[in-house]
């Protein structure tokens, strides 16, 4: 089939070009599509260079299948409409139509269904931290309903973009050299320091990350789940972690927890504390799983469960996420 990226340049756009590769993703013809300022530069898929079109307000999109879009939520709202005109299916990774109630919000580990004949030809991404957690909590969901979760978030540098990678690297070099380090992605210094914000803060104290783990999460599972979050950034390049302690409504032993993780679809069990085996984001980058340890009952609550999860939030957390919805609606006969 027909397919384009939107946003090819970026780290998620570049991430695509991998996944689809890798996956053997049925392609007949990739359109790359970007800003003006990233037009004609071109890019390696399947051994061949395609160049970058400047993203416009035309019919570019005529026999397009499936549009994979990762181009800020700005660009997302405003071509819509172009991508979708002619029935292009529109995989989102922007936050621009998440909470759209016609817009599906997929994760296939859990809700892979809902993405099938999306009324306004438009699936949502979800948000790489909600994500990785969602595939986990489904697994325990799956034993007894979750009631309530706390959770903090440990994010790379990577969940801000390529040139905030690059900005984090540059203020190590700068650092070192005893030269003042360069801020413009984040509100501080990330190197050798963890920033108790990831977006904007809204009116109740939450910032706009953890308030998407709230919102992202109960209409993935079509749950009542309570979720508070605390988003943290630290100085790694890349894979997102995250501490979680659930609550259910009826008490889950660590032993079913383990064999419910180790069943689960996506998810790689790595805990052997004692060996010091648990998942970090420095040995996991780039993995596609999301990978599971340090699970433990909550010895403040008869009900709690507490686990660590990491995993590679431009993966699983955008790129693969999008093109695994892809796979599930081909497989099953829904985009041609
Ligand atoms: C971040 N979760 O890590 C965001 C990206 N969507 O900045």
């Amino acid at each position: 089939m027909k397919v384009a990226i939107v946003g090819a340049s970026g780290a998620v756009g570049q991430e695509f070009l991998r996944v689809l590769e890798q996956r053997e993703f049925p392609i007949r013809e990739l359109l790359l599509f970007g800003s003006e300022r990233s037009a004609g530069r071109t890019y390696k898929f399947r051994g061949k260079e395609i160049v970058v079109k400047q993203l416009a307000h035309n019919d570019d999109f005529k026999g397009v299948s499936i549009a994979f879009v990762s181009a800020g939520a700005g660009t997302s709202k405003e071509f819509a409409g172009t991508i979708t005109k002619h029935g292009t299916l529109m995989i989102d990774n922007s936050s621009a139509f998440r909470m759209d109630d016609e817009v599906p919000l997929v994760v296939p580990e859990v809700n892979p269904r809902d993405g099938v004949n999306p009324p306004r030809r438009i699936i949502a991404n979800p948000n790489c931290t909600t994500i990785q957690m969602v595939v986990a909590l489904q697994a325990i969901e799956k034993l007894s309903h979750i009631r309530r979760v706390r959770v903090a978030t440990y994010q790379s540098a990577s969940g801000a973009g390529a040139a905030a990678m690059d900005e984090l690297a540059e203020q190590h070099v700068q650092l070192v050299r005893g030269e003042a380090p360069t801020v413009s992605k984040f509100p501080f210094q990330l190197a050798y320091n963890v920033i108790p914000q990831v977006d904007v803060f809204t009116g109740n104290g939450y910032t706009k990350e953890e308030m998407k783990m709230y919102n992202e999460t109960r209409k993935i599972m079509h749950s009542d789940i309570e979720v508070s979050a605390t988003c943290i950034r630290v100085p790694v390049m890349r894979a997102h972690s995250e501490a979680v302690w659930l609550e259910t409504e009826r008490p889950v032993s660590v032993e079913e927890a383990r064999k419910a993780f180790c069943r689960a679809e996506g998810i790689v069990l790595m805990d052997e504390p004692d060996q010091k085996k648990y998942p970090m984001p420095l040995l996991l980058a780039g993995c596609d799983p999301v990978y599971v340890g340090r699970i433990r009952k909550d010895i403040t609550d008869p009900n709690g469960l507490a686990f660590w999860c990491v995993s590679d939030q431009i993966r699983k957390g955008a790129a693969l996420n999008a093109v695994q919805i892809a796979e599930y609606l081909v497989a099953n006969g829904h985009v041609k």
